[in-house]
């Protein structure tokens, strides 16, 4: 039987091929900026439309809030769930032809709400192939996305490899905390780098072949770049679902409360054995 978290998943799998489809002809600026005073690409404006429309749709849905608006959607208060995107991650990486992605957490409490409220999040990944990777129940699946919409699954039970190979972490090398960079050293000896600078390819890279990605909190913006209600929860809860952990610097990021719809965060996911390392190196 489709309950209503089956109904927003297959929404947002429908909806990724017109998204897909839909990012050849938006490569261009709008005027605008979206609540983080990031430019909008009218990609960015047309995937949050359609995401908006779908999950609205949905009589469980009672609203819906992402990046690239300022405030909350709201349909129905008291609808059972409350959905967070951000609808093209990774959107600066459309006018170089890399990867990415669509974001999205399914909330039980209206927004910004608790990482622990997360009940299924999950990503459609627009890279050599469309795959979907949903978090819910304790589990982690992969989907191939067909051009229809339906999803063909090819991993029942996505889980972080035991061996950590990768490591990505962004902000610039200058602008990084002594503290962190210090870690970073040791972590170059042992990892190989990968970042592609939209973090939904980057994290997949870790869930794939094992590892840590992180946008740290930087001298200046300690508060880092990335988004706790549209990333940083929504990536925390898949992989940490997948036998992973996450962290802001000193905690799962599932225990951070945004104080904000557009609160940023430092971000680490990946091997528990990284993340404990990073913050013991930033807790010094
Ligand atoms: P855009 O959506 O503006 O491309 O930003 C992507 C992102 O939010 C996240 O997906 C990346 O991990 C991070 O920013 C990359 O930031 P830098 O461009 O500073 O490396």
């Amino acid at each position: 039987m489709s309950d209503a978290i089956d109904e927003i998943l297959d929404a947002v799998a429908a909806t990724a091929p017109e998204v897909r489809d839909g990012l050849a002809g938006r490569r261009v600026y709008e005027s605008g900026e979206n609540p983080s005073g990031e430019q909008q690409l009218e990609a960015d404006v047309y995937a949050d439309e359609l995401l908006e429309e779908r999950l609205l749709d949905i009589d469980a849905v009672g609203s819906y809030a992402s990046e690239e608006r300022d405030d909350v959607v709201e349909d129905d208060p008291d609808a059972e769930y409350h959905v967070a995107a951000d609808p093209l991650d990774g959107s600066s990486n459309l006018k170089s032809n890399n990867t990415m992605g669509t974001l999205f957490g399914v909330y039980e409490s209206p927004l910004p709400a608790s990482g622990r409220d997360l009940v299924a999040s999950g990503f459609v990944l627009y890279g050599p192939i469309t795959t979907m990777v949903v978090a819910r129940d304790g589990g982690v699946t992969e989907a191939v996305l067909e051009d229809d919409g339906t999803r063909q699954v090819v991993d029942e039970d996505l889980s972080l490899p035991e061996e950590p190979t990768v490591y990505g972490f962004g902000g610039r090398v200058p602008q990084w905390t002594d503290d962190f960079a210090g870690y970073v050293d040791e972590v170059e000896d042992e990892l190989k780098l990968r970042y592609g600078g939209a973090m939904i390819g980057d994290v997949n890279q870790v869930l794939t072949y094992g590892g840590i990605f992180g946008y740290p909190g930087l001298e200046g913006r300690p508060e880092g770049k990335l988004r706790l209600l549209f990333e940083g929860h929504p990536i925390a809860y898949v992989v940490e679902s997948a036998g992973g952990a996450s962290s802001n610097g000193e905690r799962s990021l599932l225990d951070c409360e945004p104080d904000g719809l557009h609160q940023r965060t430092p971000l680490f996911v990946g091997d528990d054995g990284y993340i404990d390392r990073l913050e013991d190196a930033l807790g010094e």
